[in-house]
């Protein structure tokens, strides 16, 4: 445990992270409950996920009139989106406008890596150490530290003798990266590396895309939002927040209630079309059943591996490009502003890693078992440690000295995707098991955030010292997960991040939560009014603070602020 002197700063709350979910908390809990809280972030300012993908074409795959809170309707009324897809600098401006119009920065501090967070049990305390060593002390810590934040380079052999330069995606140089007259290599075509390709090649002198697994894409379909639509978007502003707080993902479109089988084949194909044409997630809402129903499944990858064969000029390269191993939607599906189209570009090239893998980096490029690819710059677009890397990057230790690490071991458990049994006090936003990256991001970040402000106040308001679930309650909870995920196709690729199947040696659990974020969310809700049923409380003594807010309201019910 940390040694802490009377030096340590002590709070209410201690949030880590400042990305869309640690804006809000802190809001909620310093303007709502009254609480000292503090935002700690090891990024230089804040934007969270935002704040470190600045690599080339990066751009949030939400639509910018749901990828927003909705906590505000003055908030949302005031900012005004320039693009369908808003890119990592109009969300970096969106959060410091939030922090600003809520006067939120005085309580962040940035540059500031959260190394250790040890609970004190006889203190009922959080005492949480900073790689600047700093300390301080809090009775609620609050994760906010997102899901896909700890990059994922892979231990190739040869790396540390490359002599060219190297980047990942996910911690991409502020001051860009000059691509021009280059021979690049880029690792990767999850939706990062589909992203990124197109705009590299724009300037590389040579690109070469290393390919382990085919993916599908829709087009995107990027354009500047006109004035008509940016008028709707406010117009609308509850119809929006409506339909995206009653979906399965989060976004502000409803999937269809048709099934493929519903339709004749040509209807089928006109739909198909349809949604190809007007681009974006959307393409998945096509029907009902696309992703519990291998065979209508399999009408959309079909349509999707036609249109790839129909772009690509040079037969071989389409058809490794169109080779998918995972029925569409079951990984993490991408969209892209000219990925295929950018294979017909002569200063492009395909490698396929499953015919011809990579060997080793030598010195001056890539070698595969066909031969060496001489590169000046290899990009990693090889994701993420997700969901449990950058939690595991801080030592959490709970009661007993017990730590996160050893309690996961076999895998993420939870209660809800938020708080574990002997780890008291500690939530974590959009943990594994909750809905998250299946999600449009900051709509299941709001849910969260409301709830775990709602429970610190009414822990506050009954004199309850401490919360954490019961070990059976994470029991049943993990059963509800696997229980969701193997309703669904996604439980059939398994070599998906959603598994852990991207890291080596990481156990392969489903992680996220995909029964819905409409039924989590009431799930969630009739937990609380059940008086937090398969939590348990610690009554023992008053909380440590005293309520100092006026009356608690209630953060979910409260539209704005
Ligand atoms: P992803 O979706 O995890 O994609 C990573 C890509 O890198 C994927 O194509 C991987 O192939 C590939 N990869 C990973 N390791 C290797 C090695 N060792 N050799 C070759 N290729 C490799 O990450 P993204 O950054 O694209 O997307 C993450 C999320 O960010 C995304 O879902 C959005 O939510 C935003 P594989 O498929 O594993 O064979």
């Amino acid at each position: 445990m940390p040694t802490h002197d009377s030096g340590a700063t002590r709070l209410d709350a201690l949030i880590i992270g400042a990305g869309f979910a640690g804006i809000y908390q802190l809001h909620c809990l310093r303007d709502r409950l009254g609480l000292q809280a503090r935002v700690l972030e090891a990024g230089g300012d804040l934007g969270g996920t935002w704040y470190w993908n600045r690599y080339p074409g990066a751009r949030c795959d939400s639509e910018s009139h749901a990828y927003r809170y909705f906590f505000s309707r003055e908030l949302s009324d005031e900012w005004q989106s320039t693009e369908r897809y808003p890119g990592p600098a109009e969300i970096r401006a969106y959060l410091g406008h939030v922090a600003t119009k809520f006067d939120l920065r005085r309580d962040m501090q940035f540059d500031t890596r959260v190394t250790a967070a040890h609970y004190d049990a006889v203190e009922n305390l959080w005492r949480v150490d900073t790689a600047r060593g700093e300390k301080f002390s809090a009775t609620f810590l609050i994760t906010a530290v997102g899901c896909i934040s700890a990059a994922n380079v892979p231990d190739i052999p040869g790396l540390k003798d490359f002599r060219g330069q190297w980047f990942h995606t996910g911690e991409w140089p502020h001051e860009g990266v000059d691509f021009r007259g280059k021979r690049v290599g880029q690792i990767g075509t999850g939706s990062t590396g589909i992203q990124a390709a197109p705009v590299i090649a724009e300037t590389a002198g040579h690109l070469t895309v290393f390919q382990r697994t085919a993916n599908y894409s829709v087009p995107a379909r990027n354009a500047p939002l006109t004035a008509e639509f940016q008028r709707w978007v406010k117009d609308n502003f509850e119809q929006i927040r409506a339909v995206a707080q009653t979906t399965v993902n989060g976004h502000a479109f409803r999937i269809s209630e048709r099934r493929v089988a519903d339709v004749s084949p040509a209807e089928r194909e006109a739909l198909y079309q349809e949604a190809w044409d007007y681009g974006g997630l959307q393409f998945r809402g096509t029907f009902l059943d696309l992703l519990t129903d291998r065979a209508a499944n399999s009408t959309a990858a079909e349509f999707i591996k036609a249109r790839i064969r129909a772009v690509v000029k040079d037969p071989a390269t389409a058809e490794d490009l169109a080779d998918i191993d995972h029925p569409y939607s079951a990984k993490r599906p991408p969209i892209d502003s000219n990925y295929f189209e950018t294979f017909n570009r002569p200063n492009v090239a395909l490698v396929n890693l499953r015919r011809d893998p990579i060997e080793r980096i030598t010195p001056t490029g890539i070698k595969t078992r066909s031969g060496e690819h001489p590169l000046d710059i290899i990009v990693f677009a090889t994701g993420f440690d997700a969901m449990t890397g950058t939690l595991f990057k801080i030592d959490i230790r709970g009661r007993a000295g017990r730590s996160l690490r050893d309690y996961w071991r076999g895998g993420p458990r939870t209660y809800l995707g938020l708080q574990m049994p002997d780890f008291p006090n500690l939530f974590t936003i959009t943990g594994p098991g909750s809905p998250s990256v299946l999600t449009n991001m900051p709509v299941a970040i709001e849910q969260h955030v409301e709830w775990i402000t709602d429970c610190i106040a009414h822990l506050r308001k009954n004199g309850i010292r401490t919360i954490e679930p019961a070990e059976a309650s994470v029991h049943s909870w993990g059963e509800h997960v696997e229980e969701c995920a193997r309703a669904t196709l996604l439980y059939d690729a398994k070599h998906s991040w959603y598994f852990g199947a991207n890291v080596q040696g990481k156990p392969q659990v489903f992680m996220p939560y995909s029964g819905g974020l409409h039924r989590y969310r009431k799930l969630c809700a009739e937990i609380a009014a059940k008086g937090y049923e398969g939590f348990a409380f610690d009554r023992t003594q008053p909380a440590s603070l005293p309520v100092r807010a006026a009356e608690f309201a209630g953060a979910a019910a409260a539209p704005g602020v």
